[in-house]
């Protein structure tokens, strides 16, 4: 498979590029590590972090950089009036926040709480959701 997601077992700074490649109808494989895994991958990685997206064997880093990447790629870089890769962005990644703040960030939000819903309606990225792994923040 052509496009290869590394990342920890969770979804954080992963799921906003997994939700584009979802939305891009892109299949790829999923690959997640645990934490004993990380000393040995780790100096494989650019700058010793991760994400890092796989095209073909060419290795993309950094978060925001592979998202306005791949949100060119899907028409999401800001012409659309109604969904954009930040939307997308915020949504993947809200769960990992409210989960480390451990407090609901949309709690009297109604118009990002719209958003949200709006963002987990679209039917690649409902797909997505309904096929990652589920005990995993
Ligand atoms: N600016 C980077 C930050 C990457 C980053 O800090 N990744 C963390 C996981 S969220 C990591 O690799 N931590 C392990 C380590 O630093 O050893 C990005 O947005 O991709």
């Amino acid at each position: 498979m052509p496009y290869k997601v590394t990342y920890f077992n969770i979804t954080a700074l992963a799921e906003p590029i997994r939700f584009l490649l979802s939305y891009l109808n892109i299949d790829f494989e999923d690959f997640r590590f645990e934490r004993e895994q990380w000393p040995a991958l780790k100096p494989t990685m650019p700058f010793g972090k991760v994400p890092v997206l796989e095209i073909d064997g060419k290795v993309l880093n950094q978060s925001t950089a592979i998202t306005r990447y791949l949100s060119k790629k899907a028409g999401l870089a800001g012409s659309d009036d109604w969904l954009s890769w930040a939307d997308l962005f915020f949504v993947a990644i809200l769960d990992y926040l409210n989960f480390m703040a451990k407090i609901d960030l949309l709690e009297g939000r109604p118009k990002l709480k719209a958003l949200k819903e709006q963002v987990l309606a679209v039917p690649q990225i409902k797909a997505w959701v309904a096929k990652r792994p589920a005990d995993n923040p």
